[in-house]
């Protein structure tokens, strides 16, 4: 594979290899044989969740477009105790005449919610939208198809609307494999390490598979939990991995890290390169922010890394991510 980028850009580029109006990417990979297929990983029926708190106190430093997710309650209980005492109070109890009023229901009462968050604040997608360079979006759409009112193309809920992500993944514990709790700080995995831990882990990989790679660093947030250095001293994946995945026609990658790839750009001035060549060219949606704590000692106490994955995300027209819920279940 090549070591310059723009080389591994030409060699790894899927667009017009499912049609010149696709917009699934490397999600063509995962058919309904290969999902049937992937459901005899389930030997147990343990459910796996994957995903974060949406929290306030999430790993999101405010770094001008994302901020942590807020929770507010949009009726609570606290409603009915200051109509029981304020007198003509108009608070959201309250409704049109006409409209059954919360307060006229006899004893039945409801609390009702509200969530305000960046798409990307916690265990997400990145969708084929996400990233652009040279004017192009993945399959060649123009960067001028995302405006103000979404992704008219690669958008995510092209994803949700074929059915999501769902299908055989396979974790590849890197920090296990390595006998370390977390990988260091600005450490890099190379192709060459993921062979290892493949042959070390004797699981095998292949076409159609959803890949998750462990490298123990969601730990550093729980035990400091200091958003900009989790984010920016991140370790993750070389940007050359997007050849081997290539090659290895894998349908989508998901990490415990905030961008799968390592923070510290490789090429100067080439930050989140590794995301250009997946979701641009190759079109392989990231997943990010994954919590992979419980699944990493569950594969290691089992001594098997496969499992059905189920993770789609919202349909919410013209985005170009998703925040998700996965679960593994074996
Ligand atoms: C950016 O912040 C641009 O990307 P991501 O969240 O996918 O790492």
């Amino acid at each position: 594979m090549a070591d310059d980028w723009r080389d591994m850009a030409e060699q790894v580029r899927n667009w017009g290899r499912w049609g010149e109006d696709d917009e699934l990417g490397t999600l063509n990979y995962i058919t309904s044989e290969r999902v049937a297929a992937a459901a005899q990983a389930v030997q147990r029926g343990i459910r796996i969740p994957l995903t974060i708190p949406l929290s306030a106190y999430g790993p999101q430093s405010g770094n001008g477009y994302r901020r942590n997710p807020i929770h507010l309650m949009a009726l609570d209980g606290g409603d009915i105790e200051i109509n029981n005492t304020v007198r003509n109070w108009k608070g959201s109890g309250v409704q049109e005449e006409g409209v059954i009023s919360l307060w006229d229901n006899g004893p039945m009462r409801w609390n009702d919610d509200y969530i305000m968050m960046a798409l990307q604040a916690g265990t997400q997608w990145d969708g084929l939208a996400h990233v652009y360079y040279d004017g192009q979006l993945y399959n060649g759409y123009p960067a001028s198809s995302v405006t103000s009112a979404g992704a008219a193309k690669d958008g995510i809920d092209v994803i949700a609307s074929a059915g999501g992500i769902v299908g055989r993944g396979v974790l590849l514990d890197v920090a296990r494999h390595l006998g370390v709790h977390r990988l260091e700080a600005g450490y890099v995995i190379t192709s060459a390490l993921l062979d290892d831990v493949v042959a070390a882990q004797d699981v095998e990989l292949g076409e159609g598979d959803i890949l998750l790679l462990r490298t123990g660093w969601w730990t550093r947030f729980l035990e400091q939990p200091e958003g900009e250095a989790w984010m920016f001293e991140s370790p993750g994946v070389s940007w050359k991995v997007a050849g081997w995945l290539h090659e290895k026609r894998i349908a989508a990658i998901a990490a415990d890290n905030v961008a799968v790839e390592v923070m510290t750009p490789e090429v100067e001035n080439h930050f989140l390169l590794f995301h250009m060549l997946t979701i641009r060219d190759m079109g392989m949606s990231l997943g990010e922010i994954w919590d992979l704590e419980a699944l990493g000692e569950d594969c290691a106490r089992e001594g098997t890394y496969d499992f059905l994955l189920a993770a789609p995300p919202l349909m919410v027209p013209g985005a170009v991510g998703s925040p998700i819920t996965p679960i593994a279940i074996r």
